[in-house]
């Protein structure tokens, strides 16, 4: 059996190396010449705790090599990215992957997209790839005659904990018709642990948005409370811990805005779905993408209100969440680019996870990054806290006397 997954990002990458490592071999695919040439030194691209030595076993051993280009295979796994453009989702990715493996597809084989994509997309791929291969029959949901198998399979991973999520979550599979789903089943019975959901595509592509929606109108909630709370003088930390003894409420933390290629992003794919009914969804994104700019006027204020001279801020965190690398989508990073471009006072960042700015940050003279937390705080006039990475909740409150103290998360609350 050979399985051939196509997109060796965040999903893909680890997912082919889950396979790989229960003994089946397979082929990965990306269109990224340095990466396929990383993974096939049995090297890995992306930041993902013990991923580089799954994937270095899988390599050694043979079982996972990386090409331009599918070749044949039994299964197809479509891991490709799914961004949001001009408020609609852009599939061409989904598409391009589905023409490079329509010419390689024989009878028997199981095609399964992961990439989260609006209700409806499996059976548009079906469509694009069926023109290209009219001598083979392809399943429609009223009849169970076909020769390839098809099923939308949403990945729920949780960057940082993939490869224990990978095995252990539940899994919603949605196939085309009953004998394409059980196809599916017996792809991911091989590395999955969890329950297996049976369900038609389009229900399973909703069900991704939903759990990410879901998470965003929470996080939104928790966001709104903490405005509501800085209006009325009232600690929005110590509200949320109260209200959250009661057994049946559970809100989530406040924080600088929602960030990462995934929650800030899918609910725009239900409202573009059914524009005129997601209400709350489109608010909850409004809400979450406001706050950015609510933390950068208070920044702003901050800095209107130091006496003497320009002053200096620490600007703890970058990264997307706490406890990770990524700084993609990420708020603490707008924020910091925000206020490095108003030029009006000298930024030392931190963030321990990176060894250089980013781009956009290191152009400014007067923004810098900083090895020690602790050496920024004790030089800055203004501290704020972006994102609550674990070595943070060391400072000591007795550093911070004296100084302008802005924390989005709570640390200090
Ligand atoms: N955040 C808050 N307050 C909170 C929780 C999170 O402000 O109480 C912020 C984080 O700081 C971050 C953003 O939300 O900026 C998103 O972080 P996250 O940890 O909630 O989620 P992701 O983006 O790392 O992963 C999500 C997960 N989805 C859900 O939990 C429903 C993951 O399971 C999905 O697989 C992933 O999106 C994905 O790929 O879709």
């Amino acid at each position: 059996e050979t399985v051939c997954v196509l997109g060796l990002g965040y999903i893909g990458l680890p997912t082919a190396s889950v396979i790989a490592a229960n003994g089946v071999k397979v082929l990965g695919v990306d269109v990224q010449q340095r990466v396929v040439d990383t993974i096939n030194r049995g090297e890995i691209h992306i930041v993902e705790p013990d991923l580089d030595a799954v994937t270095a076993r899988a390599v050694q051993k043979g079982l996972l090599t990386a090409a331009l280009e599918p070749g044949e295979a039994d299964a197809f796994v479509i891991a490709v990215p799914t961004p949001f453009h001009d408020d609609k989702a852009d599939l061409a990715y989904v598409f391009a992957a589905g023409a490079s493996i329509a010419p390689r597809l024989r009878k028997g084989n199981l095609i399964v997209l992961e990439s989260t994509s609006p209700p409806g997309t499996t059976e548009k791929l079906i469509e694009q790839i069926a023109a290209l291969r009219p001598d083979l029959r392809f399943p429609i949901a009223t009849s169970s005659d076909a020769d390839v198998f098809v099923a939308y399979c949403p990945e729920r991973v949780l960057p940082g904990k993939v490869l224990t999520e990978l095995v252990e979550n539940d899994r919603v599979i949605g196939g085309i018709t009953r004998v394409c789903s059980e196809k599916a089943v017996a792809l991911y019975r091989i590395f999955c642990k969890g329950e297996l959901l049976i369900t038609n595509s389009r229900t399973a592509e909703l069900c991704k948005l939903t759990e990410n929606a879901f998470r965003d109108v929470n996080i939104a909630f928790a966001n709104e409370l903490s405005a509501v709370c800085e209006e009325l003088d009232i600690n929005v930390w110590e509200l949320i811990k109260l209200a959250n003894h009661h057994p049946r409420v559970n809100i989530l933390q406040p924080g600088p805005g929602v960030g990462g290629h995934c929650i800030a992003v899918d609910p725009w794919f239900i409202v573009e779905a059914a524009p005129n009914v997601a209400r709350l969804i489109r608010t909850a994104r409004e809400v979450n993408d406001s706050k950015p700019m609510r933390v950068i006027d208070k920044i702003k204020l901050a800095i209107g209100g130091h006496k003497g001279g320009r002053p200096r801020i620490a600007l703890l965190g970058l990264a997307f969440k706490p406890n990770v690398d990524d700084l993609r989508e990420s708020p603490a990073l707008q924020i910091a680019e925000i206020l490095a471009d108003l030029g009006n006072s000298d930024i030392d960042v931190s963030e321990p996870h990176i060894d250089a700015l980013p781009k956009a940050l290191a152009g400014h003279a007067h923004v810098q990054l900083v090895d020690d937390a602790g050496v920024a705080i004790g030089n800055a006039d203004i501290v704020v806290m972006l994102v609550n990475h674990r070595g943070y909740y060391d400072i000591a409150p007795s550093d911070l006397e004296g100084k302008t103290i802005i924390d989005t998360r709570g640390v200090w609350a």
